[in-house]
């Protein structure tokens, strides 16, 4: 298995003369302004980009398909960013790929074309069928496509054998209804995008406090002393938090970030929609920034909270809530013994964080009475992805910063309902108290045994174990590991079947059989049966609030996720279901109904959701409950990870760049860190290019070699950037072929995107 193949068709090089200037110092400010603008009126068009822009984030509008940051109690006339338009741009364009496109297109037509290209086409119109052998698509009716996908279920030889993903853009109410059919069709196959993204925060967070999420609110930011941003780049992929960071700046909150790189937004930002942010320095951000070795979070956190030790041991009773640790946490005194035998020198080593640095940041969490902790992938997409979330909660409960306002846990989900879709019950590993539920109330036998998860829903299609593929939106292809297995367990399925509102890579690489089920985006009108229906989210924080389209959808016969779900259902169980399909679809709230019938927390669920600022799910935590095994959080121990980095080797992070979403490509350039033009590009520490004897914009070629295999991505560009020494950072989707798929986080089988052992040769 290699890619050494430069003509790999499954990801095209498109790039063009790479262009390489010193990343701004402020994020936002004009340039967001201006972008936004030019995203939103060439894909829309001037009248439809600005009604659309100013409906986004509104009570009566719809939730923005970007990220899962939540809206403030009190709204902005335009409460959106830069990114947030874009990707509301990029789904509410004008342009559409009909079946004429796909009579002209040929598939290994499209092949040779860039992901960003496929994008860019349009949306797509009519259900489409490519049959064996043949390399088109064809337009058929929904009602064949149903039958289609029900007869190759129905004569699988187990329930088993078909894998159902999902994308975090599904609403609660087409989560709901999914995992309701495929249970009742008897599996829990039902990987998702968080299996590949906060998985680690879930299992993590689980084990040691008894939630799976964070536990602060959007309040929370405006009564804290600290925050701490570590593995996260909110100017990019979170921008409305800057709002949060910036009030919080402003009133002298002190922002630690902890990064491998200094990414803009981190460093000082100016809000493109205030005064102050047209003209002016803007907000400096980070009063302390700390330049970490990939991965050396754990040793970094380590060597915080024993300059606190050191610092309780001097002041007895004074840095620590012994108090609090005392009523609500168990495995201290490990903890404590762990922390005296780790060694200084070790966790300068694996930290890149010299011992000053580290007291600052160490002086910050003592001085603050309240303290929040924010992450995402920076954290979760190791090895030690669930170590480094358990790591964070230790620093968390020395000064019982858990459980009070202005202090806690702050996961930064991705999707806009990913966390809203693990709460509807998608998930490979239900709890045993969610089936009976599901049981009692729909008279259905629900599967007991645990799903297959993304990673192991690769490796069941290559083997053969699975055969049929179902995506509820997403790009499995693109998003997931080791593109090049991945695209071979497609190949192998008996049928792949993909929902979706744009075209892109993963639509070429399919099963003998492929569908491709155009559906309803966030921002069009979903009519149904008995009238205009909304959908509800769940935001970041815990929020549930209904979204509604207004637009007129793409085409006359796009279906909405619920409906699909619901033709699905009907034509796999025929008359002999015990659930009545088509009214819930008929009208989404008895799909809230139902909801709150199995799911707790959902009680007058749609009264409730119709209340301004819709209303926020129960968590214990956040009330100072920990509703683990014990009773009680958990102080854990864990060991500093090392990479034994040999010479000529790097540690590889996969990351976003500002004008991407996942991998929906939107251009080429990444103006916050000052490159044009190319994705193919690989960012090393100057000293590391010199001494390998290489020039910034030289091609070369990424290896990775794992177990005996060896993975390579040709023709990448060397940028010089400032970043420690052994690391190297590259785009994801490019550089997912080097990530091997057996390379995944312990317990949370999160692929480790941000820590792949690299080697650079020249590229010929
Ligand atoms: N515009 C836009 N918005 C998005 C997305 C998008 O693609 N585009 N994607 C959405 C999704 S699904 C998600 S999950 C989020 C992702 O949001 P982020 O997690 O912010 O996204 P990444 O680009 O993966 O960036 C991770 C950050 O972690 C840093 N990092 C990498 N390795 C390490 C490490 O070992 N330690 C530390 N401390 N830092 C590290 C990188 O330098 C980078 O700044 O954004 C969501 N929002
Ligand atoms: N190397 C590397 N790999 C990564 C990551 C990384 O940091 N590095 N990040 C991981 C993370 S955090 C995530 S979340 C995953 C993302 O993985 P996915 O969620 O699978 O990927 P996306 O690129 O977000 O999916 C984009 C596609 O979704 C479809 N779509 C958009 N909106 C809708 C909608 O409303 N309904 C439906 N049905 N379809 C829609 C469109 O067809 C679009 O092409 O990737 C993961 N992969
Ligand atoms: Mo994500």
């Amino acid at each position: 298995m290699t890619t050494e193949d430069p003509n790999d068709p499954i990801i095209v090089n498109d790039d063009e003369d790479l262009q390489v200037s010193p990343p701004p110092e402020v994020a936002g400010g004009i340039p967001a302004v201006m972008a936004t603008m030019k995203h939103a009126q060439k894909k829309m068009g001037v009248f439809r980009g600005t009604k659309t822009l100013l409906r986004l984030n509104k009570e009566d509008g719809f939730d923005c398909p970007g990220c899962a940051w939540p809206d403030p109690a009190h709204r902005a006339p335009a409460e959106f960013c830069e990114n947030g338009a874009k990707a509301v741009a990029d789904e509410a364009m004008s342009d559409t790929v009909g079946a004429e496109f796909f009579q002209k297109h040929s598939i290994s037509d499209l092949m040779k074309k860039s992901g960003r290209w496929l994008n860019a086409q349009g949306r797509l119109t009519h259900p489409l069928l490519r049959s064996p052998g043949s390399d088109h698509y064809e337009e058929l009716s929904w009602e064949d496509a149903f039958s289609l996908i029900a007869d190759e279920l129905n004569a699988l030889d187990s329930p088993d054998e078909a894998v159902f993903y999902t994308s975090g853009r599904t609403s609660n109410e087409a989560a709901f209804l999914y995992q309701l059919f495929v249970r009742a069709f008897g599996t829990n196959n039902l990987p998702d995008c968080s299996n590949m993204c906060h998985e680690s925060s879930g299992v993590g967070l689980s084990e040691v406090i008894g939630v799976g999420k964070g536990t602060v609110l959007l309040e929370d930011f405006d009564r804290t002393d600290a925050i701490f941003v570590i593995g996260q780049n909110p100017g990019t992929n979170h921008p409305r938090m800057m709002t949060a960071l910036q009030s919080a700046a402003r009133k002298g909150t002190k922002i630690v970030s902890i990064n491998p790189l200094k990414e803009t937004g981190l460093t000082r930002f100016k809000h493109p929609q205030e005064v102050r942010g047209i003209v002016g320095k803007g907000t400096a951000l980070s009063d302390l920034f700390l330049q970490v070795r990939i991965n050396g979070d754990v040793a970094l956190l380590k060597g915080i909270m024993k300059e606190m030790l050191e610092e309780e041991d001097r002041r007895p009773g004074e840095v620590f809530d012994h108090e609090f640790i005392k009523e609500n946490t168990t495995g201290f005194d490990d903890f404590i013994e762990d922390l005296r035998e780790s060694s200084w020198e070790e966790i300068v080593e694996n930290s890149g964080i010299g011992r000053e640095e580290i007291r600052k940041a160490a002086e910050i969490a003592i001085d603050a009475d309240r303290m929040i902790c924010c992450w995402a992938m920076g954290l979760t997409q190791h090895k030690n992805g669930v170590a480094n979330i358990q790591e964070v909660v230790n620093f968390l409960l020395l000064r019982g910063q858990i459980g009070r306002p202005g202090a806690g846990a702050c996961p930064v989900r991705g999707h806009s309902n990913v966390q809203g879709d693990r709460t509807m019950g998608i998930w490979d590993r239900p709890s045993e108290a969610f089936l009976d539920r599901l049981e009692e109330v729909f008279a259905i036998d629900a599967p007991r045994d645990h799903g297959l998860d993304t990673v192991h829903a690769i490796k069941a299609m290559k083997s053969g174990e699975a055969k049929v593929f179902v995506a509820m939106g997403g790009n499995f292809l693109s998003a997931t590991p080791d593109t090049d297995y991945t695209a071979e367990a497609l190949k192998n399925c008996r049928l792949t079947v993909q929902i979706s509102t744009k075209l892109n890579r993963g639509h070429l690489v399919t099963g003998d059989r492929a569908l491709i089920l155009p559906c309803l985006g966030r921002t069009e009108a979903d009519e149904q049966a008995e009238g205009l229906q909304f959908v509800t989210v769940e935001n970041s924080m815990g929020i549930v609030h209904p979204s509604r389209g207004k637009l007129e959808p793409a085409s006359s016969d796009l279906l909405s996720e619920p409906a699909i779900v619901a033709g699905m259902a009907q034509a796999t169980f025929g008359e002999s279901s015990s659930i009545p399909w088509a009214e819930l679809v008929a009208d989404y709230d008895r799909i809230r109904d139902v909801i709150e019938e199995v799911i707790d927390g959902f009680e007058f669920y749609n009264r409730r959701v119709r209340q301004p600022g819709g209303f926020a799910l129960p968590n214990p935590a956040r009330e100072g409950r920990f509703e683990t095994e014990t009773g009680k959080a958990g102080f854990t121990v864990h060991s500093i990870p090392d990479h034994d980095l040999q010479k000529g080797e790097y540690l590889m992070m996969t990351i976003r760049s500002h004008d991407q979403f996942n991998t929906t490509v939107y251009t080429n350039d990444d103006r916050y860190r000052g490159i044009k033009n190319a994705r193919r590009i690989v960012m090393l520490n100057a000293e590391d290019i010199e001494e390998a004897g290489l020039i910034p914009g030289q091609p070369v070629d990424l290896v990775s070699e794992y177990a005996g295999t060896k993975r390579v991505a040709p023709d990448f560009k060397v940028v010089s950037y400032d970043m420690p020494r052994k690391s190297a950072g590259t785009y994801f989707p490019e550089a997912n072929v080097l990530i091997p798929v057996d390379e995944y986080a312990h317990r949370s089988h999160t692929p480790a995107s941000k820590s792949i052992v690299i080697r650079l040769r020249t590229h010929q």
